[in-house]
């Protein structure tokens, strides 16, 4: 059974994953009305699917533990971007968020000695690992090619590979 503040906690990480396939989806969205970056428009859609598929899993464990999980209000996303530079930076700001909210999760469920909580986020903390390392593999990149277009070309089509191999 969960105690209400590890409920709390797992409740609000819900809405920060549900937040992040908003903020991605929009990302998406924008992405694809972009000339020639068709790629990354699919990297954006996919990680906006995965996000989704991180607060699914938080609301059957909530709710197989004896808990509720709430499904949240969400706050319009950013919708554009000054260049697709920005997107990224935007995207590895918010999966460092992502990963203190996961850490500040593992650190309530501990303090109420809920053991089974704690082996659940471990998925999470790996998770994390993994998209970070990806986003600033991405933000690198990104940072290399600077206004030059053909390296965009060839960005786009990297990311493929890039995000078939952090997958
Ligand atoms: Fe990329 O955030 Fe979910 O966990």
């Amino acid at each position: 059974m969960l105690s209400k503040t590890v409920q709390a906690a797992l409740n609000e990480q819900i809405r920060i994953e549900a937040e992040s396939s908003q903020v991605y989806l929009a990302m998406a969205s924008w992405a694809e009305i972009q000339p020639g970056i068709n790629n990354v428009t699919e990297f954006f859609y996919k990680h906006s699917d995965e996000e989704r598929m991180h607060m699914l899993k938080l609301i059957h464990f909530v709710n197989e533990r004896g808990g509720f999980a709430t499904v949240p209000a969400l706050p319009q996303p950013p919708l554009t971007f000054p260049s697709i530079k920005h997107a990224f930076a935007a995207l590895l700001k918010h999966e460092i968020f992502v990963s203190e909210s996961i850490n500040n999760c593992i650190d309530i469920a501990l303090a109420e000695k809920d053991y089974a909580t704690h082996n659940f986020l471990q998925w999470y903390v790996a998770e994390q690992i993994e998209e970070e390392a990806l986003a600033r593999t991405m933000n690198d990149k990104l940072e290399l090619i600077g206004d030059d277009k053909s390296g965009l070309y060839l960005f786009d089509k990297d990311i493929l590979t890039i995000s078939i191999a952090g997958a």
